[in-house]
């Protein structure tokens, strides 16, 4: 073996065992490389070890050594830096927040209860759980939030809206109750709430918003109930949301939110109306929301949030452009905001874990194909298997 073979050898050997100050990215194409460099390596070794003196044989084992080191720890910290969900953490959190009503968060929960439920709820059929809940005691508890107009209300003796009607009749559909409901009384209640210009009120109180025409279809839509409100007038009242960046707002001319472009994007993709969208235009608005962390944000220049995984994520998957972005590292970004400990997921890491951002943790998991979770669908929000009964019936 030459002087030189000796001190290239040694230059790697030097550069693996300094692995650990490389970059994650770094450290993936090296293993990538090893990977498809290995069967050359091996020959070069073979033809040397036919004339190698001892001394020389003892270099190329270490080397080889090294390099296998190298490559075990290579895989070992990428594992470490990916982390893994804590299910059975996250599903003692959610059950935990029932019995402990008397806290804070059960405190600033209690008027909007319903959606409480409904993020929970699903979180834990996302786990394969559901069946670690009363399911009777939810429905009776839901069933006296329904209000003599249709229209559900967060809990008991509060007011109907449409937010929490779409909560009640999600929660339903997860445990395949939907018959339980007056479908018309609950139907009429929501169509009644649609305006002259296609647009929906969220109550009485006649707030517009896009979330009310994305909730009043999906709602409609799973109670097979379409035909009761004016879908061309709520599908042009959502294209005049629309905004030049191809993004959406809450009422026309406002500026492009992820929350209100899920809402829009997925009433159109339920009403078949996904052509009204400029898919690369609105898709390059989404992309661009991930930030270095690998987290998302809902618009330019704000802080990344966990909940934004299910916003942005779902859009992009329904106009076909989830691979403008990076997969690996929006999963990393979820992962770290896991509350290892006690359960449950947070805004961003560190910060402290809600029900809100556990359950749009593990739906952000779900879209993005992480392992042990069921499918959820992008435009209903429930489980796969959920939408693919209420509409094929299995
Ligand atoms: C069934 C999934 C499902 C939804 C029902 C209620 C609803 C329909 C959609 C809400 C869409 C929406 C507007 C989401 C955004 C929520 C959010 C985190 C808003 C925070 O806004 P800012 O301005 O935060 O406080 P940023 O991140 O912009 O600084």
């Amino acid at each position: 073996m030459s002087p030189a073979d000796f001190a290239k050898i040694q230059q790697q050997e030097n550069s693996y065992r300094k692995h650990e100050e490389h970059e994650p990215e770094d450290l993936r194409q090296a293993a990538e490389q090893l990977d498809h460099t290995c069967p050359e390596e091996m020959a070069e070794i073979g033809d040397k070890i036919a004339n190698a003196t001892p001394e020389e044989i003892a270099s190329m084992r270490t080397r080889v050594d090294t390099q296998m080191t190298y490559e075990l720890n290579t895989a070992q910290m990428l594992k470490n830096q990916m982390g893994e969900l804590a299910a059975d953490k996250h599903v003692k959190y959610i059950i935990s927040i029932e019995k402990k009503k008397d806290s804070f968060e059960s405190m600033v929960m209690e008027h909007l209860r319903m959606n409480g439920a409904y993020w929970g709820l699903t979180t834990l059929d996302l786990l394969g759980k559901l069946d670690a809940v009363d399911k009777e005691e939810v429905i009776s508890w839901l069933m006296q939030c329904q209000h003599e107009s249709g229209g559900f209300a967060g809990n008991i003796g509060h007011d109907p809206h449409i937010l929490y009607t779409l909560s009640a009749v999600q929660v339903l559909a997860l445990f395949d109750k939907l018959d339980v409901l007056d479908i018309d009384k609950v139907s009429n209640y929501i169509s009644g709430l649609q305006n002259e210009d296609g647009s929906f009120s969220g109550d009485i109180w006649g707030e517009v918003d896009t979330r009310f025409s994305y909730i009043a279809i999906c709602c409609l839509s799973i109670l097979h109930r379409l035909d009761k409100m004016d879908v061309d007038k709520a599908v042009n009242y959502i294209i005049s949301c629309k905004n030049l960046d191809g993004g959406f707002g809450c009422t026309p001319g406002g500026e492009s939110h992820a929350g209100q472009i899920f809402c829009c994007v997925a009433a159109l993709a339920i009403t078949g109306a996904l052509h009204h969208v400029d898919k690369d235009l609105l898709g390059w608005w989404l992309c661009e929301r991930q930030v270095k962390s690998g987290g998302l944000n809902g618009r330019p220049e704000k802080l990344p949030d966990v909940c934004y995984s299910w916003w942005v994520l779902s859009s992009l998957i329904m106009i076909d452009r989830v691979h403008w972005i990076s997969k690996e590292k929006l999963v990393k970004y979820i992962l770290d905001c896991q509350d290892l400990e006690n359960g449950g997921i947070s805004d961003r890491p560190d910060d402290a874990v809600d029900i809100f951002h556990t359950y749009f943790g593990v739906a952000g998991l779900s879209l993005l194909e992480y392992p042990g979770l069921k499918a959820i669908d992008p435009s209903y929000a429930l489980p796969d298997d959920v939408v693919n009964r209420i509409f094929f019936g299995k």
